[in-house]
C-alpha cells in the first residue's frame, strides 16, 4: 500500500466508524429541535394550547421532535413572524390570521364584521375558507397546521356606545387591515397597536377605543382606562400555526404524522377553550368594574349594514375564491 492509499484507507475507516457511532445512538442524535415564535402572552388560551401542542408532539414523536415555544413575541415581533417562517429562519410559528390581509385578500375574511358572530357559524366559515387559506399559504411554501379562534369581539370605550355615531371621531386601535377599514367606515381613526402596548396607548391618548375580545380586555386590564364593554360580538377571528413546508418534509414520515395528529387535536381543543374563555373573561370584565352591555336592535342593524358593505368589498377584491367561499358558507 503506498502512502496515499494508506491515508485514504485510514480516512475511510474513520468515517465509517463515525457513521456507526451516530447510527448506533440515533435516539440521541436524531432529535430535531424547532424554535416556535408566538405573538401572545402566556396567560392567553392560544399560548396554553400551543404549549400543549408542543408537549403532544414530543410525546407522539417519542422525543424525535422537540418544539420550544417562545411566547409573547420574544423571538420575533408579531409583524415579523410570517416572514421568519417563510424564509425558513424558524420552521414553525403562530400568528393572527388577518394580520396578513395586505399580503393576500383571503386573510381579510377572518375579520369581516357580522358575517359569522357565533362559534357554530365561525366554524362553518372556517370549514368553507380553509382550502383557500391552505392554497394561499402553499404558494409561499407554507403549510397550515391548525387555526384556533378568539372569543367574539366587542367594543371597549370610555363613554357608552349606544349608536354607531358614538364612535365617530374617536381614535380606534387597529390590529388588521380589515379592522382599519371598519374604523374608517365608523368615521373613527385607526391606529395600529399591538397587545402589550394597549395600556400605554390608552394612557397616552394614542387610542380611546378598541374592538377586541374579553380575553384581551382582561389581559390588558381594560378597567384601568375604559369603563364600557359593549358585547356586540362582531366577529370571531383566529390565530393560525403554520410550518415551513420544506422543514416539515425533512422530518421522518412518522414524525410528520405525529405533528399532524397533535395539530388536529390542538385545533379541536383550541375551539373548545375559546368558547369557555368567552363567559369566564366577560364575567371577569364585569367583576373588575366594567359596565358590560349588549347592543340594542338599532345599533346591531347599523353595524350589520357595515358588515354587508365590507363583505361586498371583500368579495370584489378577492374574486372567484370569495364567491366560492361565500356560496359554500351560505349553503352549509
Ligand atoms: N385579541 C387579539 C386579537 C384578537 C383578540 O381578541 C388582539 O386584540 O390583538
Amino acid at each position: 500500500m503506498n502512502k496515499f492509499v494508506k491515508i485514504a484507507a485510514t480516512a475511510t475507516t474513520a468515517l465509517l466508524t463515525t457513521t456507526a457511532i451516530l447510527m448506533g445512538s440515533s435516539a440521541v442524535f436524531a432529535a430535531t429541535k424547532w424554535d416556535m415564535p408566538t405573538p401572545y402572552a402566556d396567560g392567553i388560551h392560544h399560548t396554553k394550547n400551543v404549549r400543549q401542542f408542543a408537549e403532544d408532539v414530543k410525546k407522539l414523536s417519542k422525543g424525535e421532535l422537540e418544539i420550544k415555544v417562545h411566547s409573547g413575541a420574544s423571538l420575533f415581533k408579531h409583524g415579523e413572524i410570517h416572514r421568519a417562517i417563510r424564509t425558513g429562519q424558524v420552521p414553525v410559528g403562530e400568528l393572527f390570521m388577518a394580520i396578513l390581509g395586505n399580503h393576500d385578500e383571503i386573510f381579510k375574511l377572518d375579520n369581516i364584521p357580522f358575517l359569522a358572530t357565533d362559534f357554530a357559524s365561525a366554524k362553518k366559515l372556517w370549514d368553507s375558507s380553509r382550502p383557500a387559506v391552505e392554497k394561499s399559504l402553499a404558494k409561499d411554501g407554507l403549510k397550515l397546521l391548525f387555526a384556533v379562534p378568539w372569543p367574539p369581539q366587542g367594543i371597549y370605550s370610555k363613554k357608552p356606545v349606544e349608536a354607531i355615531d358614538d364612535l365617530a371621531g374617536l381614535k380606534m386601535r387597529s390590529y388588521s387591515p380589515t379592522l382599519s377599514r371598519l374604523s374608517v367606515l365608523l368615521k373613527a381613526t385607526p391606529t395600529t397597536v399591538q397587545t402589550p402596548e394597549i395600556p400605554q396607548a390608552f394612557s397616552t391618548g394614542i387610542i380611546d377605543t378598541m374592538i377586541t375580545s374579553p380575553s384581551t380586555g382582561v389581559s390588558s386590564q381594560a378597567w384601568d382606562y375604559v369603563s364600557q364593554y359593549n358585547d356586540v360580538q362582531a366577529w370571531i377571528p383566529k390565530n393560525m400555526v403554520i410550518v415551513h413546508n420544506r422543514s416539515f418534509k425533512r422530518l421522518p414520515k412518522t414524525v410528520q404524522t405525529a405533528v399532524l395528529t397533535a395539530a388536529a387535536e390542538a385545533e379541536k381543543r383550541g375551539w373548545e377553550m375559546a368558547e369557555k374563555e368567552t363567559n369566564i373573561k366577560t364575567e371577569a370584565l364585569a367583576k373588575n368594574g366594567i359596565n358590560v352591555t349588549k347592543p340594542d336592535a338599532k345599533l346591531q342593524a347599523d353595524l350589520a349594514k357595515l358588515g354587508e358593505i365590507m363583505t361586498k368589498e371583500w368579495a370584489k377584491a378577492a374574486g372567484d375564491r370569495a364567491k366560492q367561499i361565500l356560496e359554500a358558507y351560505n349553503n352549509k
